[in-house]
């Protein structure tokens, strides 16, 4: 098993003021940004004990993985409450538990936290897509994929390193196919031990290293492939806004959608079967 190629580490860039950030002048590469988060309050009062009396309540879907690995169905899930979730997690000394992607939006209970966060002025007006909260109790990792939106992920705390490769390299991650249950913006490779004879491709892929410390960021541009490892009890918010992004990126993901739409509905209807046949999967 062998890692993906080391190219560099990602550029770095320091704001003394968060509400001074402007991404504009890194282009379509992603960059590590020290001390985004300057003027979080989150950054002083997101300790558990915090967030179990502010959103203790709210229902979140809870993933536990017993290898640390997470997406492409490494994991179980079900739907707790954040105070359980918590409970489970502090008990629990081997499996990792992970609350992921937990919507923040306005119209969640969540959005109890807004007061505690900036949504950064450089997220272009009306674009803004999602806010998500990502906990973890202990090391884990979240599978290689991307994201058809540019992304920024603040570290409140704890450390994560992530490993980059750009969209152009794409052929060479071995996206799921887009027929299958995984979605083919998830890649079948663990980056860091790649099975180079049954991904030989792989070979001539070269990745690029970030790391986040409490209070940095990290601008993922949308359609960068990521691979995201978190330790030890990690916690960050991201913000996913609209991005152009060309028409090969996208369409994997909207056939994986129809297709999957497809096969809850009945297999030998003429629509279903006109249908799969159009999209030449049958
Ligand atoms: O923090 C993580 O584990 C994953 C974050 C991620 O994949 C994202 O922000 O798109």
């Amino acid at each position: 098993m062998t890692p993906i190629s080391l190219w560099d580490r990602a550029e770095t860039a320091d704001v003394h003021d968060d509400r001074d950030l402007d991404l504009r002048q890194f282009g379509r590469t992603p960059v590590v940004i020290r001390n985004a988060s300057v003027s979080w309050p989150a950054l002083e009062r997101w300790s558990d004990q915090y967030l179990s009396a502010t959103i203790g309540h709210v229902r979140v879907p809870a993933l536990v993985s017993d290898n640390g690995m997470f997406g492409a169905k490494a994991h179980r899930s079900s739907t707790l409450s954040f105070d359980e979730y918590l409970r489970e997690s502090q008990r629990s000394g081997s499996a990792t538990w992970c609350a992921q992607q937990l919507r923040m939006m306005r119209d969640t209970d969540l959005a109890l936290l807004f007061d505690d966060i900036v949504i950064p002025r450089c997220i272009p007006r009306g674009a803004l897509r999602a806010v998500n909260l990502w906990h973890t109790n202990q090391e884990s990792t979240t599978r290689l994929h991307f994201d058809l939106a540019d992304n920024l992920l603040v570290q409140i705390d704890g450390h994560k390193r992530l490993l980059l490769v750009a969209p152009a390299q794409g052929e060479k991650l071995y996206a799921h196919p887009i027929s299958g249950e995984v979605p083919p913006h998830m890649s079948q490779l663990v980056a860091s031990s790649v099975d180079l004879e049954r991904f030989p491709k792989t070979a001539g892929a070269s990745a690029i290293i970030a790391e986040v410390q409490r209070g940095d960021a990290v601008f993922i541009p949308g359609g960068w492939w990521h691979e995201v490892r978190s330790y030890p009890r990690c916690l960050a918010v991201n913000f996913w806004w609209s991005c152009d992004l060309p028409i090969s990126l996208r369409m994997p993901s909207h056939i994986h959608g129809v297709l999957r739409a497809l096969r809850r509905m009945d297999a030998n209807s003429w629509v279903t079967r006109a249908m799969r046949y159009a999209l030449e999967v049958v």
